[in-house]
């Protein structure tokens, strides 16, 4: 099936920490492959958005769906950027599916400016805050091979990386 879910990648892979590069011209018939792919891989997850390097394709593509279960409103994000960020900051509590069963309060921007293009080459912007703005900037990030834990101190950063690796051990010990 052509939108069958696809792994995703867990640290420490070291595809989650490569920069992805910008989808081009000649990208388009991968990126339409892949954009269903994805989107039915973070619905499967479940999960909230889905950044392309963490199914271990390294392009700027970001697939995303804050809707309410009933009424999905999926949106498919080529080459998105943050244009503008605010001086005020907020925290919030963030996972990711690249490193499952882990949480931690993030503080980032409380406010972005997103520009991306659509599927169909479409220029589009927004302004987001609250969990779209924290899930933008996220994924975003996942882009530049930049993970929640790499917001956090060095102590918590490492307890969580401990924790992660601790129990994928004990999981795959299990299976
Ligand atoms: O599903 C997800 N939920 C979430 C919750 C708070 C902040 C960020 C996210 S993104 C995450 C899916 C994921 O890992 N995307 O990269
Ligand atoms: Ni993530």
């Amino acid at each position: 099936m052509s939108d069958a879910p696809l792994p995703i990648l867990i640290l420490p892979d070291p595809r989650l920490r490569q920069k992805a590069r910008p989808v081009g011209e000649g990208d388009g018939d991968a990126v339409r492959a892949l954009a269903p792919r994805m989107l039915a891989t973070m619905y499967a997850a479940p999960g909230i958005g889905l950044a392309a390097p963490q199914v271990g394709v390294g392009l700027r593509l970001v697939v995303l769906d804050l809707g309410p279960r009933e009424k999905p409103a999926p949106m498919v994000l080529v080459n998105p950027e943050i244009v503008a960020a605010s001086a005020e900051r907020a925290v919030r509590e963030e996972g990711c599916l690249s490193l499952p069963g882990q949480f931690a309060e993030v503080e980032r921007p409380a406010r972005v400016k997103v520009r991306w293009r659509e599927l169909d080459g479409t220029r589009r912007e927004m302004e987001a805050e609250g969990l779209l703005g924290v899930c933008l900037q996220h994924e975003i990030d996942h882009l530049d091979g930049v993970l929640f834990v790499d917001h956090l101190s060095a102590l918590k950063r490492n307890m969580l990386l401990r924790k992660l690796a601790k129990e994928q051990r004990a999981k795959a010990r299990a299976e």
